[in-house]
């Protein structure tokens, strides 16, 4: 199959400590999206999410909930099944790290890099932060404490089998060098390259004291670290070396939380360059959730349940908030009354009474809807498209919004409800083309609102394709409202 009419598109794996949360489903969110606008793309789609289920912080929690680790897994890796069903989200698989399919493949792969003489066994000392199952060195702690998340390090002193990652320092670079887009979005470039110049240092990649791990190919005693188990996932879902890896390696696009990216845009590829496979087009590090300046974590406490969110907003609504507030990339504060404004304003506002009013007069009208297509002009498809191939949801979000606001000025400034006959017609035709464009344009932000604009307009829902404007053949009836106004402060 050419290469072009494929697209694979990952979500970070999530740690099964406790249920899902605002922060993980904002990748997914995205994921589902981009996923959703290559298949009306008409794109062969590969989407694969999961679940990260070994490692120190995973068996804590099992620990602390007095339960064996795999009966803790297995319930909290089916409320990510449960919250994805609810958020809409249209993954073609679910990965677990205790797949026998995934130990397996992390076997095989381990085995690939010891034989090309890409590991040696020493030992490690340093410092280790739990929640982030990350290593650091001495010179890397802020203030004693962890870099990233600024909580309690601990000191390590074990055995150790080591990834020659200092090995792959030039070809890193050349690979960043030649790929304008491996490291998305652009401002996250720079930080990552000076780092890799800084040098790199060979990484720890097993662990003796954890034992909820995949067991080390050919020594007993040692457990691969999280996440080298980790990151194989994104090759082990496809059924590495053979089945659907065929098909849908190398990967489109990683997209991961900034704090996650040097494992994705560093280690990752030189365990690729090791094994000799094929690398992945894109890392995109999107920007976090905040809450009042600080990370929206589960640890923390500050952390937004989107499944209770759901209850009270739709599904489509917060889709489109996480989407809207801030561009993919940057940080963005988080709050219900934010969210209350963007449903006012843009949803209802914009978006639902363009279509209320335009199924209302257009259901009155006894006649043809024809005419000449005077509200194309404002329709920016290509550009659209362009933004989406960049991740760009926001811009993409911005154009559309502008064809949205179009629509409504057009009925104003004609005083479209006053009409008559071939005016109305015409005037109508723009207006249910401009309807039908919205539909398919919006579907992999709302799918359900996208679907109930379609039904009330009576037509099929549409592909990327059908975004120009042709013959308006549908038979509208006006259904419900597609968002209801909200209480606000
Ligand atoms: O890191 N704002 O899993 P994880 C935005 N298992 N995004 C957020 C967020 C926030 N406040 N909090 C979390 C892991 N995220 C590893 C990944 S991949 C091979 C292994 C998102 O459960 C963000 O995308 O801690 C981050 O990368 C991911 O959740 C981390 O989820």
């Amino acid at each position: 199959m050419d290469k072009q009419e494929k697209f694979y598109v990952t979500t970070p794996i999530y740690y099964v400590t406790d249920a899902p949360h605002i922060g993980n489903t904002y990748p997914t969110v995205a994921a589902d999206i981009i996923a959703r606008w290559h298949r009306l793309r008409g794109e062969k789609v590969f989407f694969l999410t999961g679940t990260d289920e070994h490692g120190e912080k995973v068996q804590k929690a099992a620990d602390a909930a007095k339960e064996e680790p795999k009966v803790f897994v297995d319930k909290i890796s089916l409320r990510y099944k449960e919250a994805w069903k609810t958020l809409g989200i249209s993954y073609d698989k679910f990965i677990r790290t205790t797949d026998p399919e995934h130990l397996d493949a992390v076997a095989r792969f381990i085995s690939k890099l010891v034989e090309n003489g890409d590991v040696y066994k020493g030992q490690y000392e340093g410092w280790y932060c739990v929640p982030d199952e990350s290593f650091f060195t001495e010179l890397q702690l802020k203030d004693g404490k962890c870099p990233d998340c600024g909580r309690e390090v601990k000191r390590v002193k074990e055995d150790s089998y080591f990834f020659k990652l200092s090995k792959y320092q030039d070809r890193l670079l050349e690979l960043y060098d030649k790929n304008e887009d491996f490291l998305s979005p652009k401002l996250r470039r720079q930080e990552v390259i000076n780092r890799v110049k800084g040098g790199l240092k060979d990484v720890s990649m097993t662990r003796t004291t954890v034992k909820w791990a995949v067991p080390f190919p050919g020594d007993k005693d040692h457990f691969v670290y999280v996440w080298v188990d980790a990151l194989i996932n994104y090759i082990s879902a496809l059924g590495w070396p053979d089945g659907t890896f065929k098909v849908f390696w190398p990967a489109d696009v990683h997209i991961v939380g900034k704090e996650i990216n040097w494992f994705h845009s560093v280690i990752w590829p030189a365990m690729l360059m090791s094994a000799g496979i094929e690398l992945p087009a894109m890392i995109f590090a999107h920007g976090w959730w905040t809450s009042e300046g600080k990370k929206m974590s589960k640890s923390l406490g500050n952390f937004v349940d989107p499944v209770s969110l759901s209850s009270k907003y739709s599904v489509d609504a917060i889709r489109y908030f996480l989407m809207r507030e801030m561009p993919f990339g940057e940080d963005g504060d988080f709050s219900e009354e934010s969210l209350k404004a963007r449903i006012n304003g843009e949803l209802v506002a914009d978006l639902g009474n363009l279509v209320y009013r335009v199924l209302t007069l257009a259901e009155k009208f006894d006649g043809k809807f024809d005419g000449s297509a005077d509200l194309e002009k404002h329709l920016d498809v290509v550009g659209i498209d362009e933004s989406m191939d960049r991740l760009d949801y926001y811009g993409a979000l911005e154009k559309i919004w502008a064809f949205i606001r179009s629509s409504n000025k057009y009925i104003n400034d004609n005083k479209v409800w006053s009409l008559k006959g071939a005016e109305m017609s015409n005037a109508l035709y723009n207006l249910l083309e401009a309807c039908r464009i919205c539909s398919i344009l919006l579907y992999p932000f709302m799918p359900d609102t996208a679907q109930s604009i379609a039904q009330q307009l009576g037509v099929e829902m549409g592909t990327l394709k059908d975004c120009k404007f042709g013959a308006f053949t549908g038979k509208p009836k006006r259904g419900k409202m597609l968002f209801e106004k909200v209480l606000t402060k």
